[in-house]
């Protein structure tokens, strides 16, 4: 008997999913790979419903002989295992991204004789309604707050980026790459309080209020799924800060990064250069004891951001903060530097890593941005937010247009360097 195998990659079976097996079942005896969870957050697909619920759902399915794990996006590893006489797929990934995991199941077969079928992908209205419902699924409060936790779980090292609107967020949301044989996305938010006061035109002094900051956070959690860690600046007084973790939780946000200054808080990135006053470590405790003292659920985390490096008082201030911050309740360490060098930074990250092995650590490579994922990764660092290269890129694109307009009084020679009114007309999906 032959053997025909497919990999899905889904919380719910569907007729598409059916048709595929049906198909097979002409051919031999039908292996199904159920993906990961970590393989499955590598190809941008979080998953909604437990990996052994998974198992489950596709072992329930008629006319399977067995059911497999694919621990990897690519399918090289498990083809070697299992040489299948057939691999079977819906014909949907001929084209982008997944195209390079069609190419490595072609080549992988042709070693040994081995065939591909691409089955007819089935595109009707309640497919495209169930994979939409899956998606949004995501977007509940309960489930993109703890998918951040989650996230630092399966990849180990967490990917933000800054947005501050809608549009933003879309970017953050379906970035997807394949480059040189691996596929990457971004895995969370980062609501940026310079950028969002930017796109406000105000400076970055807690002049933007909250209210103003939740209805940004709003307009991203509306087109978006994946999780948000919000700039929560000095976290204001104590007394007022415990009303915005209750309703950060509430939104579904998955972090809070309070940073230990007072007074009139300025951007990180002025130094010295401006007068900026670090907390004392026991008001700072005592606005995290606070915070985690109202928190109603499990998942969401408040996380304190030490300015002693930027403030140049040196690495070992930043340590006894640090573990002083982890004794009063915080879910994470945020240490940020202007240098451009990462020495500082690493430094820190290995000597708090000698004392504490599990508390999540946080960088922003803004100026020290030689620094790679990999070797911050290998010095502890579990979440790196790129926390303005979105804004730092549209605006000089944007002042360049308007200055084009300008000097030829018409706007076709900037013409070229625009996306086309195709693509801004189609570029946001309808329900
Ligand atoms: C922000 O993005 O607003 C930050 C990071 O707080 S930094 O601008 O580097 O201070
Ligand atoms: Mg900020």
């Amino acid at each position: 008997m032959k053997t025909i195998y497919t990999c899905f990659c889904t919380d719910v079976i569907h007729e598409g999913h059916l048709n595929i097996i049906n198909l097979a079942k002409q051919y031999g005896e039908v292996i199904v790979g159920v993906l990961s969870d970590e393989a499955m957050v590598r190809y941008n697909r979080f998953p909604a419903v437990s990996f052994e619920d998974r198992v489950k759902m596709v072992e329930q399915i008629e006319g399977i002989s067995k059911v497999v794990i694919q621990d990897k996006v690519f399918y090289d590893d498990i083809i070697r295992t299992l040489r299948p006489d057939y691999v079977i797929h819906g014909d949907n990934w001929k084209e982008g991204p997944m195209r390079a995991i069609r190419e490595n199941v072609k080549e992988e077969l042709a070693k040994y004789g081995g065939e591909l079928i691409d089955a007819p992908y089935t595109y009707n209205e309640t497919v495209r309604r169930i994979d939409l419902k899956m998606r949004e699924k995501l977007a509940m409060p309960e489930v993109r707050r703890h998918r951040l936790k989650k996230m630092i779980k399966l990849r180990g090292l967490v990917k933000a980026l800054e947005v501050h609107s809608g549009l933003t967020g879309l970017i953050a949301e379906k970035t997807f790459v394949e480059h040189n044989g691996e596929f990457d996305q971004f895995d969370a938010m980062w609501i940026s309080s310079l950028c969002d006061s930017t796109a406000k035109g105000k400076p970055d002094i807690e002049l933007v209020d909250m209210t103003s900051r939740f209805r940004t956070i709003d307009d991203v959690m509306e087109v978006t799924t994946k999780p948000i860690i919000f700039d929560g600046d000095t976290g204001g007084l104590t007394e007022h800060f415990v009303y915005t973790v209750r309703s950060l939780e509430r939104m579904g946000v998955s972090a809070v990064i309070i940073e230990d200054k007072k007074g009139l808080k300025k951007n990180s990135l002025f130094g010295t250069e401006v007068e900026q006053t670090q907390d004392s470590i026991e008001n700072f405790c005592s606005k995290i004891k606070a915070g985690k003292k109202v928190q109603l659920t499990e998942s969401f985390m408040i996380i304190a951001r030490i300015e002693s490096l930027i403030l140049e008082k040196g690495i070992d201030d930043a340590l006894e903060r640090a573990f002083a911050y982890v004794e009063a309740g915080a879910d994470g360490i945020m240490i940020h530097s202007r240098k451009k060098e990462p020495d500082e930074i690493l430094e820190f990250c290995d000597k708090f890593r000698e004392k504490n092995k599990t508390s999540p650590l946080v960088v922003v490579p803004t100026t020290f941005n030689s620094v790679t994922e990999k070797e911050l990764h290998d010095h502890g660092v579990n979440i790196v937010i790129y926390a303005n290269q979105l804004t730092r890129s549209a605006f000089p694109a944007m002042v360049n247009t308007a200055k084009q307009i300008l000097i030829n009084h018409r706007a076709k020679e900037v013409d070229d360097s625009l996306m086309s009114i195709k693509e801004i007309l189609t570029l946001i999906d309808e329900l």
